[in-house]
């Protein structure tokens, strides 16, 4: 298939797009003689002026959305629920699902103010940690007032500062940046499974902090859900696109439909997965998330076959070392678990070139009723609190929980609390402690640290794992 005959984006529409944005995007591609088409540009949303035509347009679409009947498919209430009722989590089609979920409310957006240079803009969250300023004015459609934070409170480094974000761009296996089989690691199904590091970290902690509507599977009632997510997916470009690492190409993945959205004119459509990884050759592009500002190194014909080739993960545990089952402890309290790991276990895979990685697998993790707290992963830090600072040696990552009630009421009935996985590479922290005689002993502990989110107490909840255990991945 060509990607200009993606469904529902033929040459005719392309062209149409292309003509509209003028001369206001910038070159995507390296070098200049396969520069295709510009495509509309999502832009960053802190360089945009309140009077900006984005930020207009972006207004002006969700009161039109918001004007709609709820029964309307183009209504604010209806594109919410399509996320409520259908949005795959802590699986490997969350980001094929939000990236098709995306570029059809953009489209709505387009078709609603007719201003078909439109695209979505971006919050670079790593850049600018507060709420970007717009959503705060209460007079404007864009404000929510179910949210908990406040205008300058600033997300966590842990979850958004550039270590971490670079730490996850550098992850190399699709499971591990992008979330795993809907089985999990351990047989878990539904929307717990098995989160990789860009969901369970930066996404399940954006949602979880701003709090309100953002906090439940209705969090697109708030018009700022749509900007961190299109950071994920400029994430997602950054690391399939422009540093090359291949999505998985299981057919299970690449040949599963969405039947869930609706185009600009109310029509319900099917989109594949396997379009979804070629969306942004085609409909979009982005200006740089990363700081680095990288660029393709691959031509556009080259990057087509690539991204239609994908590769198989590359995740494969060859030594799980169990850290200890059924770790519980209060918000407030530190739950540790130590284990004698041998030196040569590691062997050379503490040097920075190694190819093996040591991924901490936190596996059957009960999903608190209230999302108020997340989770840091300390490294032989046994007296960590939470204010033990992310700035000490020891931190090595941190992850939380995204689900509401509706999650309770699934179509695969949950006859406990939902339970999630998660996989966090802890080989970057391993190799600084290594670095630093922190691992002499031979010994690792894990310290598991709860920590609620601003104004938040969060202390009647607690943090109960089934299973942790660490894995040794080659690649
Ligand atoms: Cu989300």
């Amino acid at each position: 298939m060509n990607i200009e005959s993606i469904r529902g984006f033929s040459r005719r529409d392309f062209v149409k797009g292309v003509s509209a944005v003028g001369a206001a995007g910038v070159a995507f591609w390296a070098g200049g003689c396969e520069q295709i088409a510009q495509r509309p540009m999502r832009r960053n949303i802190a360089n945009l002026m309140p009077s900006d035509p984005i930020i207009q347009t972006y207004k002006a679409a969700v009161a039109a959305m918001k004007a709609r009947s709820p029964s309307d498919p183009l209504s604010w209430v209806s594109q919410a629920s399509i996320h409520n009722n259908h949005c795959p989590h802590g699986c490997w089609f969350f980001l094929p699902w939000h990236r098709w979920y995306l570029v059809y409310f953009e489209r709505i957006c387009r078709k609603l103010t007719g201003d078909n240079s439109f695209a979505l803009p971006y919050w670079n969250w790593t850049s600018h940690r507060t709420v970007p300023d717009v959503f705060w004015d209460t007079s404007s459609p864009l404000y929510d007032s179910t949210r908990v934070i406040t205008q300058s409170d600033p997300a966590d480094p842990g979850w958004v500062g550039p270590a971490t974000i670079e730490s996850i761009l550098g992850v190399t296996d699709f499971f591990l940046f992008a979330s795993g089989t809907p089985g999990g690691p351990n047989g878990n199904f539904h929307r717990g499974g098995s989160y990789g590091m860009l969901e369970g970290n930066p996404h399940n902690n954006i949602h979880g902090w701003v709090g309100g509507d953002m906090a439940t599977f209705m969090s697109p009632l708030d018009a700022v859900f749509w900007t961190p997510h299109n950071m994920i997916d400029c994430l997602w470009v950054d690391w399939s696109i422009n540093r090359g690492n291949p999505n998985v190409n299981d057919p299970a993945w690449t040949s599963q439909t969405f039947t869930d959205f609706f185009d600009e004119n109310g029509n319900p459509v099917t989109v594949t997965v396997a379009d979804a990884a070629l969306l942004p050759l085609l409909d979009y592009q982005f200006e740089p998330c990363d700081p680095q500002a990288r660029t393709p190194q691959m031509s556009k014909s080259q990057l087509e076959t690539f991204l239609k080739a994908g590769a198989p993960s590359t995740l494969r545990f060859t030594r799980r070392l169990e850290l200890g089952t059924s770790i519980r402890s209060m918000v407030g309290e530190t739950a540790s678990r130590e284990t004698k790991i041998q030196v040569q276990t590691f062997g050379t895979l503490l040097e920075a070139s190694a190819k093996s990685r040591v991924v901490l697998i936190a596996d059957d993790v009960e999903v608190p009723h209230r999302r108020d707290y997340f989770v840091r992963v300390f490294l032989n830090k046994t007296d960590a609190s939470g204010q033990t600072p992310i700035t000490d040696s020891h931190y090595a990552g941190s992850f939380a929980f995204f689900s509401d009630e509706s999650a309770m009421k699934g179509p695969i009935p949950m006859t406990t609390q939902p339970k999630a996985g998660y996989l966090i590479d802890v080989t970057p922290a391993l190799q600084k402690l290594s670095r630093t005689g922190g691992l002499s002993s031979g010994e690792v502990a894990i310290s598991l640290v709860p920590v609620p989110y601003a104004h938040r107490k969060a202390t009647a909840e607690r943090l109960v794992i089934g299973r942790l255990e660490l894995g040794i991945a080659q690649f």
